[in-house]
């Protein structure tokens, strides 16, 4: 039995080693393929981003950077890049990943790494070059690569060519990457592609960051996995393999939903993150946190939080897991005493613990309480009037 003072140490512990990345795009006024409807509280400059990310870190602590997808916050692509320096002091907020955008310009109708035009190949391998540098100017370690292609109808692409076409331009790439980036290679089965996707799964992607170069390694979006797959094993295989460079976390009852962090099920995420402690702090080094979320309906700053304090509580709750204990009892085969001793952490009420740590570091005790009551989301909703933002419906 552990005292009471040794898990408070233990959980405050596992708590100062979490932070979360935000997306600038989950500030913006996003939708589903049928329409959008327009927030007036939804940012829609990069400074307006900045400044909602600035609040949510304010409010919580652990989320000093910002994802920025390139084509939406930075469309001169380097040359943005100083005005992105300058908002980042301005709001206390650092460059996160920098997301390549391969999904959006015409041209990219039959694909854009694996487009059958050599030009549009070019162009688009260019457009991950500028992304490389983008990142090493803004001393950001990780791109973070999705791409959309695909085909829509058997036999009208070959399949096999276009796996070559990206091996080369990944590896082109890697060869651009400074010794202290990486490119982090997401995977999703279906959409926008609905017949085949280039990239459609982790053993796609895993192949591809071990045929790409010691740099490259898989990012895993909790949305992009046929219902009923078992993401946390995908997980540890790919920790086994040292081969996972980090998540876009969300939630999904569906499809690639995005919703907020385990609103659906909040199970799946305490199992994945169980698989990380397991897997020790060299490992947690490597894995980028991110949250890749777009929700139509609800406020975004509000949703921002709620996902990063969720997150936050089943960070705790799988830290709490005795896992010596744990392994004892797997080892006999056990089956109701490991069961139980899992589900125990899971059901922990870990909210108490989270808001000593959030007071002894001088932080609001509720998140959401204090944007509320800073009067934050009327002021930018009066200022802003739901101008509408140019962010794609794939997200
Ligand atoms: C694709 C995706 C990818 C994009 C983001 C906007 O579904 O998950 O990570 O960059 O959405
Ligand atoms: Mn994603
Ligand atoms: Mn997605």
């Amino acid at each position: 039995m552990h005292s009471v003072s040794s898990i408070q140490e233990n959980a405050f512990q596992a708590l100062d080693s979490f932070q979360i990345e935000i997306p600038s795009w989950g500030f913006a006024n996003t939708g589903t393929r049928f329409g959008k409807f327009l927030q007036p509280a939804a940012a829609s400059t990069l400074e307006e981003k900045f400044s909602d990310a600035g609040m949510v870190h304010k409010l919580t602590g652990i989320t000093p950077t910002m994802a920025l997808h390139v084509l939406w916050d930075l469309p001169n692509g380097l040359s943005d890049a100083a005005t992105i320096k300058t908002l980042e002091k301005q709001y206390n907020i650092a460059s996160g990943s920098i997301n390549p955008n391969l999904f959006q310009d015409q041209e990219y109708k039959f694909g854009s790494l694996c487009n059958p035009s050599a030009e549009i190949r070019g162009k688009a391998f260019a457009h991950l070059l500028d992304s490389v540098a983008i990142a090493r100017e803004l001393g950001s370690r990780d791109i973070s690569l999705w791409m959309p292609d695909g085909s829509n109808y058997p036999g009208t692409q070959s399949m096999r060519r276009r796996i070559e076409w990206l091996e080369e331009a990944l590896q082109r790439t890697h060869a651009a990457l400074a010794p202290n980036q990486r490119l982090l290679i997401e995977y999703k089965p279906f959409e926008p592609a609905f017949y085949h996707t280039d990239i459609a799964d982790w053993g796609m992607a895993a192949h591809l960051a071990m045929h790409t170069g010691p740099q490259a390694v898989v990012l895993v979006d909790t949305g992009h996995h046929y219902a009923a797959q078992n993401i946390e094993q995908i997980v540890t295989w790919l920790l086994h393999l040292n081969l996972l460079g980090g998540f876009h976390f969300n939630d999904r009852r569906y499809a690639d939903d995005d919703l907020t962090l385990g609103s659906i099920d909040p199970y799946q995420i305490f199992r994945i993150f169980h698989e990380i402690h397991l897997s020790g702090p060299k490992a947690l080094l490597q894995t980028a946190f991110m949250i890749d979320q777009s929700h139509n309906l609800k406020g975004k700053m509000e949703a921002m939080i709620q996902t990063v304090a969720t997150a936050q509580e089943l960070w705790l709750k799988a830290a709490l897991v005795d896992r010596e204990a744990l392994a004892k009892l797997q080892t006999s085969c056990d089956l109701i005493s490991s069961e139980e001793l899992f589900r125990d952490a899971f059901w922990t009420d870990v909210r108490p613990l989270v808001r000593e740590w959030r007071r002894l570091r001088g932080l609001p005790e509720d998140p959401l309480a204090a944007l509320k009551e800073s009067g934050y989301v009327d002021r930018i909703a009066r200022e802003r009037g739901g101008k509408l933002a140019a962010v794609s419906s794939y997200a």
